[in-house]
């Protein structure tokens, strides 16, 4: 299936979502394939769901400058 612009299909279907919703942890896909294959943090970490969705030091988090 081809999608528009900035869009992308769910796992090879029907559906298309924005780029911007792959891996942002909510599910988009009704078989969460936006989701999956997405970078996973340690516990220690934080995941930035923005941006270069990495993994940050959860210490970063909320210490007032954007590490996302
Ligand atoms: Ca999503």
């Amino acid at each position: 299936t081809a999608c528009l612009g900035d869009a992308e299909s769910c796992g090879g279907g029907d559906t298309c979502i924005m780029s911007a919703w792959k891996c942002d942890d909510g599910r988009d896909c009704t078989d969460k394939s936006d989701e999956a294959g997405c970078p996973t943090c340690n516990d220690d970490q934080f995941f930035c769901p923005t941006g270069e969705r990495t993994c940050i030091n959860i210490d970063w988090q909320c210490d007032g400058t954007a590490d996302c």
